[in-house]
């Protein structure tokens, strides 16, 4: 959960021949003439990059200045100037990313991560993308809400022909509008996206805009999710709706690093959403308003306060606060499965079902059949169950008061007074003034008298034998189309 020093990383990957030439771009920028083998060659060497850490702001030191982004657990493409154009190098490749700890999955992406890098670019610039194609199949990339020639559009066999496996393409256009975009296959997109093959483009405003105002921070979160049976480590392709992980950048809840701010600095989250159901997402503490969508900065007139934007499928959204309350708060899509992780949805509601005596009966036929959910699924969180290798808890992550139940797509803005400009590392938890956090009446509490009517039995803590129960038994691991823990 820390952020890693651009540094560190550019000595790790100096250690591997490959990438010899990459700790000569700390900092993220190649002057043409520094490097003078890279700047000598037909196309920049690909950087790759393994690592789940946010990486911090990568700071031009060419070309027009911008306040750069941070993508949470991601990082930004370096790329290098050539006779005014800037040089990018992507390559589409197997990856494995690390979702949460202790849970990795197979997917595919762009150097060396899903989420791919990235690609941030100054509103008029020229730039010429390289996109080499390891994959077995053949790709193409589509820049997703760009203004640009329409043979650069990379939709395979409408505007191009695909990328053969093996192969390097050359898309070149100019940056012409400011905004926040996407790139992703326009390719058998059903397979390499539900693989995880997608990226964030940011283009930065030319000097002041009317529409878009400077921030302190700029967060990119991918909406992204995957359907990946517990044990298991490679995406189901064919799914369709029922997804069991809901990640943002590929990663999921605890595997989410938080969004750390100072006190009273202003804050974009810009947010892409390439799953197939919309993310209602929701902040607490502050309002914000949407400064900006696919087609560009909204009217000023247009925008309103609002604790929930929905970010509707293939939409790009960028809320805006004035992040000027202290403390860890939760920031996280609404739907309440999306903040969960691997689970089926086909195990029956048990509030109120008092399994007393049923229990040992059915452990004579299956060992080690569990009750689920007799009194709501927040035991879940903290029971120490059993489960496959390589499998991500259902609701976990670990607050200053306990388990926070959550998974999928959830995360926290945490605001600071101490914490530092331009840094971006964990504060740790809240420290809460004396007072100021919710806490145990201890007094006596009367009981109404409802609780004694028909139906109050469902919300009581007294077990009372239910009859004519149908159990409908599932053990856990045992061959099912589900994916239930
Ligand atoms: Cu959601």
């Amino acid at each position: 959960m820390k952020v890693t020093d651009q540094r560190q990383l550019a000595a790790a990957a100096a250690q591997r021949r490959d990438f010899l030439k990459f700790a000569s771009m700390t900092g993220g920028m190649v002057a043409a003439a520094g490097v003078s083998r890279v700047a000598m060659s037909a196309l920049p060497e690909p950087v790759i990059q393994t690592s789940t850490d946010t990486m911090p702001p990568l700071v031009p030191e060419t070309g027009r200045p911008y306040n750069p982004v941070v993508t949470l657990n991601s990082w930004t493409l370096p790329w290098r100037m050539k006779n005014g154009v800037k040089e990018f190098h992507l390559v589409a490749e197997p990856v494995v990313r690390e979702m949460t700890p202790g849970f990795k999955a197979h997917l595919w992406g762009y150097n060396g991560q899903s989420p791919g890098p990235t690609i941030e670019v100054v509103e008029g610039d020229r730039v010429r993308i390289f996109v080499t194609n390891r994959l077995p199949e053949h790709t193409s990339v589509h820049w997703h809400g760009q203004r640009l020639p329409n043979g650069m559009d990379g939709v395979t066999g409408l505007t191009q022909p695909a990328i053969p496996a093996g192969k390097t393409f050359v898309y070149e256009f100019m940056a012409r509008r400011p905004g926040t975009f996407m790139y992703h296959p326009h390719a058998d997109e059903m397979t390499q996206m539900a693989m995880g093959m997608m990226g964030f483009w940011v283009t930065h405003p030319k000097g002041n805009h009317p529409l878009i105002d400077p921030v302190d921070r700029d967060f990119c979160i991918m909406l992204n999710a995957y359907d990946i049976d517990p044990g298991s480590y490679t995406p189901k392709i064919m799914t369709m709706l029922d997804f069991n992980l809901w990640s943002w950048n590929s990663r999921i809840f605890p595997g989410i690093d938080s969004l750390n701010v100072r006190h009273n600095d202003r804050v974009r989250i810009r947010v892409g959403n390439l799953t197939m159901t919309n993310h209602p997402m929701h902040l607490h503490g502050h309002e914000f308003e949407v400064t900006g969508t696919d087609g560009g900065p909204t009217p000023k007139g247009s925008r309103w306060p609002e604790v929930t934007a929905d970010v509707a499928v293939g939409q790009m959204r960028q809320i805006e606060f004035l992040a000027d309350e202290e403390g860890d708060w939760a920031f996280h899509c609404h739907k309440s499965h999306h903040t969960m992780n691997a689970m089926g949805h086909d195990v029956p509601t048990l509030i109120g079902v008092d399994h007393t005596g049923l229990t040992k009966k059915i452990t004579q036929l299956i060992p080690d059949y569990m009750v689920m959910g007799e009194r709501g699924m927040a035991d879940m969180a903290e029971m120490d169950m059993p489960i496959p290798e390589n499998t991500a808890r259902m609701m976990t992550g670990e607050g200053q008061f306990g388990s926070v139940e959550m998974g999928g797509m959830f995360s926290m803005v945490k605001v600071r007074k101490n914490q530092a400009r331009g840094d971006y590392s964990d504060p740790g938890f809240y420290d809460h003034p004396k007072g100021t956090v919710a806490y145990e009446f201890e007094g006596e509490v009367p009981v109404a008298s409802r609780s004694n009517d028909a139906g109050a039995s469902a919300m009581s803590p007294v077990h009372k034998p239910s009859k004519d129960i149908e159990v409908k038994a599932r053990k856990p691991g045992a061959a099912s189309s589900s994916h239930e823990h």
